[in-house]
């Protein structure tokens, strides 16, 4: 069962990508809204712009540890909310470029095509940093004693020109570019002001002039109009997604510890084993995910984030062939398993271990062969209709005869080492 190619068949293939979030606020160290969170001013901001620095950020780096966890493609943080860019941008002073003589997105590009990888930009449409930027009720400012007064000379007008001037040369200076995220439109009120609209950033000439400059481009659904997929944050969604109806292609985007920007005194990390179900959760529902690293104030990949990597990569190796090109299954998987299928191959993942035996409905008669993907060792199928059946008098509930039963090693096989 192919679909029809377009676009966006890089991706549903690719299943598993990786998301970098690097800006200034990684020097804060303490999550990527810290500007609108403690409502910091631009003066206040201004010393991690004046003591950005990152001699260890090595796109290279970024790279091969992506392509060795099995993930297809990597999307950086051109810009986030608060404005600061990786790009050398010819619209503002604003940069990495002006203020440490790095062009980052193009070191990142260069980087991720080199090791064969598809490359995304993500974009804010929010901006804390341009002077005609509407403040709303999540912008740093907005405690501010006089934001009416401020508001009165500020003109999304202008920010939207400056907006659409930004992507037209992201678009347009860096080759081919596979993916465009998006980030974000909020249309309701906060703290008494309106948020902003798909009428702020102008999003269907925006989307159109995204998909004029890079024909091949995927794009996502957060300018508030719909775009080529849709992108739960931090929510693994539990069936394929639907939009108006029809199946809607979908990305969940997960964080390594509840912060994308690099979050030094958190250390509730998500161990590997999380991190793998998540990911074939997504596939068994036809979706995607892409995991966030973001790296630290001097642009390193923090140890525990690759350990995490180094895990995900040892059960890649192994189990690549039941995520890249696989998706959902016809079947009702067992309790606490899901299954993905490529091809007539049917992957069974088990998040919990079921002993010796488990019991997949509908499937007597339809398996030819079963082993453990980790090691190809073969695993023992029995069903009524089929001999010989050693253990059905030990059987406590007979099974329905359409039922097919594994007989599994008593204990988990572990390709998993815990960090
Ligand atoms: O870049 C990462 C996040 O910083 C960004 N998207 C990912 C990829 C993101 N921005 N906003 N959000 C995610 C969600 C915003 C949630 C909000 Fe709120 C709820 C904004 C206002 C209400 C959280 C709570 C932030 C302020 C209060």
């Amino acid at each position: 069962m192919r679909e029809a190619p377009s676009v966006t068949g890089w991706m549903r293939e690719a299943r598993f990508g990786l998301f970098v979030h690097f800006g200034v606020y990684s020097m804060a160290a303490r999550h990527e809204w810290v500007r609108s969170y403690e409502e910091i001013g631009d003066a206040e901001y201004q010393r991690y712009v004046d003591h950005f620095d990152p001699d260890l950020f090595d796109a290279a780096d970024i790279a091969r540890t992506a392509r060795a966890a099995g993930m297809r493609y990597v999307v950086l943080t051109t810009k986030h909310h608060d404005g600061f860019c990786l790009w050398d941008s010819a619209v503002t002073d604003y940069t990495s470029a002006k203020v440490c003589g790095r062009d980052l997105v193009a070191e990142f590009v260069a980087a991720i095509r080199a090791e064969g990888l598809r490359v995304g930009f993500y974009h804010s449409l929010i901006d804390w940093h341009h002077p005609d930027y509407v403040i709303d009720g999540i912008h740093p400012l907005r405690g501010a004693p006089d934001v009416s007064a401020l508001n009165s000379g500020r003109d999304m007008g202008r920010y939207r020109a400056h907006l659409h001037a930004q992507v037209r040369e992201l678009l347009t200076s860096y080759g081919p570019v596979d993916l465009m995220f998006y980030d974000f439109t909020f249309p309701w009120k906060r703290g008494g002001r309106p948020g902003k609209g798909p009428e702020d950033w102008d999003s269907p000439r925006l989307l159109e002039m995204t998909r004029a400059l890079q024909p091949g481009i995927v794009v996502n659904n957060r300018l508030g109009i719909p775009g080529d997929y849709v992108t739960p944050e931090q929510y693994q969604p539990d069936r394929p997604l639907t939009q108006d109806g029809v199946e809607v292609m979908w990305e969940a985007c997960q964080t390594l510890n509840g912060s994308w920007g690099y979050h030094r005194d958190n250390l509730e990390f998500k161990d590997p084993g999380d991190v793998v179900r998540m990911l074939v959760q997504s596939v068994s529902n036809n979706g995607n995910m892409i995991l966030n690293v973001g790296p630290d104030g001097r642009g390193n990949l923090e140890p525990r984030a690759r350990a995490i990597l180094r895990s995900v990569a040892d059960w890649m190796r192994l189990h690549a062939r039941a995520v890249h090109g696989a998706g959902p299954a016809p079947f009702a998987p067992p309790a606490h398993g899901v299954y993905t299928l490529r091809g007539n191959r049917l992957y069974l993942h088990l998040f919990s271990w079921p002993f010796k035996h488990v019991h997949l409905p509908g499937l007597a008669g339809r398996v030819e062969y079963a082993q453990l993907l980790g090691d190809g060792s073969e695993v023992g199928l029995s069903s009524l209709d089929s001999t010989p059946q050693p253990h059905a008098h030990l059987a406590p509930l007979p099974q329905a005869a359409d039922t097919l039963t594994l007989t599994l090693p008593v204990t988990r096989p572990d390709v998993l080492v815990p960090v």
